[in-house]
């Protein structure tokens, strides 16, 4: 799946935008028509602005349903993110009634042709034109709602996280301040990205580093995990639940000083916690900050500091091989080194 450019989405014009670029559009197409009989100048200029108008805000509005990533479409993750954000439901009723919209113009106009195709005066003429605008006035006003709401909400989800959903990613998670926006940034080749989670004032950063000409992508999971469970709301329980659809790997990072903003206790309760709600992840527990401690030499423990950059490389090579164990069951994505004999 694809992922989502929420910052190409395009903006969205205010409903009044709609209707003097519509009218301003026709008015100059009227002033093409050509034709020395005023009856049939008069019937064709009065077609063709109720035409162009209607053309104008067609486009305009389609041009957002097709912009706009079909909830479908979307990973899972993203789903959550968008719901949490704005709202998957009124995400579908916006376009849903900007999509009826522009149904409605379009009958409105087709109506409007053959109607003024009967007429036989001059007048009449002029009065369908009027008409055929009052009403594409009030179809906009009627889904003004949705298009004021659609202006907000790409506002918001303008500033989400875009997370590649082809390339392996690696959920950072841990208590409060154990630093795990300075691990991502350590480990990311160039300055991370910092986007902003709709649940939470604080910055979330995505970063990635390369490897094998893969993108690993690395994401920072800032105020989820803040509070116990039973304190969390619903938005922020929905994207926990999130960051197993999107990680390959759980990093877990761990503070063992003693100035730990969270004591071992409580880290180690969190640990469980998510453990718990990581059903399928594959999960690395590292501690940081070891350029604070002697690091304990236990075998399995990967000790790293952002600051001295102690332990970094072999939490790289762990996290590839982590993420690689999962993929040889996969029969279209063999490792690199894998024979083949079609080559020689
Ligand atoms: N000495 C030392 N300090 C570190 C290290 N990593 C992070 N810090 C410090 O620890 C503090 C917290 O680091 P952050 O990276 O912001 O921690 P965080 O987990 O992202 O914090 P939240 O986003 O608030 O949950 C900062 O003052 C960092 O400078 C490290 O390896 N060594
Ligand atoms: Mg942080």
């Amino acid at each position: 799946m694809a992922s989502i450019e929420w910052r190409k989405i395009p903006t969205v014009l205010k409903t009044d935008e709609i209707l003097d670029k519509a009218f301003r559009k026709a008015s100059k197409q009227s002033d093409t028509v050509e034709d020395p009989d005023k009856y049939h100048r008069v019937r064709k200029q009065m077609n063709k602005m109720v035409q162009s108008a209607a053309s104008v805000i067609d486009t305009t509005l389609i041009a957002y349903v097709e912009r706009w990533p079909s909830l479908n479409a979307l990973s899972e993750f993203d789903q959550a993110l968008v719901d949490a954000a704005v709202g998957n439901d009124n995400y579908r009723k916006s376009l849903g009634a900007i999509q009826w919209g522009a149904e409605r113009v379009r009958s409105i106009a087709a109506d409007t042709q053959r109607k003024i195709l009967r007429l036989r005066d001059i007048d009449g003429f002029h009065q369908a034109r009027r008409s055929a605008y009052g009403r594409f006035s009030s179809i906009i006003e009627q889904i003004s709602p949705e298009i004021e709401w659609l202006g907000e909400a790409r506002d918001i989800l303008r500033k989400l996280p875009s997370i590649d959903s082809n390339e392996p990613c690696i959920v950072v998670a841990g208590s409060p301040n154990v630093g795990k926006s300075a691990l991502i940034t350590s480990l990311s080749s160039g300055e991370p990205e910092v986007a902003a989670y709709p649940f939470t004032t604080k910055q979330l950063h995505l970063g990635h580093f390369m490897h094998r000409r893969r993108k690993y992508q690395m994401v920072d999971t800032p105020g989820l995990l803040d509070r116990p469970m039973v304190e969390r709301n619903n938005i922020e329980m929905q994207a926990i639940a999130a960051l197993e659809n999107v990680g390959d790997v759980l990093l877990f990072l761990i503070d063992p000083t003693p100035e730990a903003t969270t004591s071992m206790d409580e880290q180690m309760n969190l640990l469980e916690e998510v453990s718990g709600l990581m059903s399928e992840r594959a999960i690395l527990v590292v501690h940081s900050k070891s350029d604070l401690h002697k690091s304990t030499e236990m075998e399995d423990k990967i000790a790293i500091s952002s600051i001295t950059g102690e332990g970094m490389e072999n939490l790289r090579k762990r996290l590839v091989e982590m993420i690689a164990a999962d993929e040889i069951s996969d029969p279209l994505n063999l490792p690199e080194d894998w024979p083949r004999n079609d080559l020689t």
